[in-house]
């Protein structure tokens, strides 16, 4: 019981997104539910994310970013993680490498979900230049999260369509653990149709893992977050890199079966709410 008294920080550093369900709006409602205090320092403020929606607005808060964090560093904050996410200029990739260097501690964890691109695509914001800065940031990061497509943009690979191996998929593991982060977490994997997951792979005990789900047809908004932090709630509550891919694979694919039977607008996020007291019994805290 003890440790549970004990309140983890982590620094989420993504957009708000006022609608839709992603970054922000993902990771603080999950993060906290999980036990976990969660600072916020937003990269912009979106009226809705840009995935399918037209006509959103969007804040730039790169002017914004340097003072945040100078304030928090003169309140001697510290944070067990710090949990990076969609970064929209080259700027706010030199600010989040800064913030990691200031906020770096022995035992602390960085993580990098270097959120640019799927399907093949680079989100209309980015540039095949923005993937080589994104590159950057991960070469410094201890854990990394991309999906196929931004780990092809990252080693500057070309995009295969799936079905993929075992060998392709591996090879990719091994290659963006050689960039530098000691663990990857690679998502959309997926070897037939039927089912789909994530690949994990531990550079320093050379372990690699597979959690495989039913595959659910479709596309669905912001499950990169939801599947980010959902796996960085299990990491802070101890488990290893493969078991909490697994509770978030499960959780991510639960969120996106009940919005599916629900036949709700695949743009507006998914029901993650309702997989919230699933994922606390998972991570054994009730
Ligand atoms: O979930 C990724 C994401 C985050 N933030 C914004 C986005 C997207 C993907 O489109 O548009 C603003």
């Amino acid at each position: 019981m003890e440790n549970k008294m004990f309140l983890k920080r982590v620094a989420a550093i993504h957009d708000l997104s006022g609608f839709g369900k992603c970054s922000l709006t993902a990771a603080l409602p999950i993060l906290s539910a999980a036990g976990i205090e969660t600072s916020a320092l937003p990269t912009a403020v979106l009226s809705t994310h840009t995935g399918g929606i037209e006509g959103y607005t969007y804040m730039d808060m790169t002017g914004e970013m340097r003072p945040f964090m100078k304030h928090w560093k003169s309140l001697n904050l510290s944070f067990d993680a710090i949990y990076s996410g969609f970064l929209g200029s080259f700027e706010q990739l030199d600010i989040v490498s800064d913030f990691f260097d200031e906020f770096r501690e022995k035992d602390n964890l960085l993580l990098v979900d270097p959120v640019m691109a799927d399907n093949g695509e680079l989100y209309k914001i980015f540039t095949p230049a923005f993937a080589l800065g994104m590159r950057k940031l991960c070469e410094k990061a201890d854990i990394i999260v991309p999906n196929i497509t931004e780990a092809a943009l990252l080693l500057g690979e070309s995009y295969r369509p799936g079905p993929y191996s075992k060998a392709y998929i591996e090879d990719l593991l091994f290659k963006l653990g050689e960039m530098g982060p000691e663990q990857t977490v690679l998502t959309g994997v997926f070897f037939d149709e039927e089912k789909l997951g994530a690949a994990t792979y531990n550079k320093k005990t050379g372990i690699t893992g597979y959690t495989l789900v039913p595959k659910i047809p479709g596309y669905y908004h912001g499950t990169g977050d939801v599947f980010g932090s959902a796996l960085l709630a299990a990491l802070l509550n101890g488990f290893d890199l493969n078991d909490s891919a697994g509770i978030a694979v499960r959780f991510t694919a639960n969120s996106i079966l009940r919005t599916h039977n629900a036949k709700t607008d695949i743009r507006f996020g998914v029901d993650f709410e309702h997989g919230i007291p699933g994922l606390l019994k998972d991570l054994n805290l009730v």
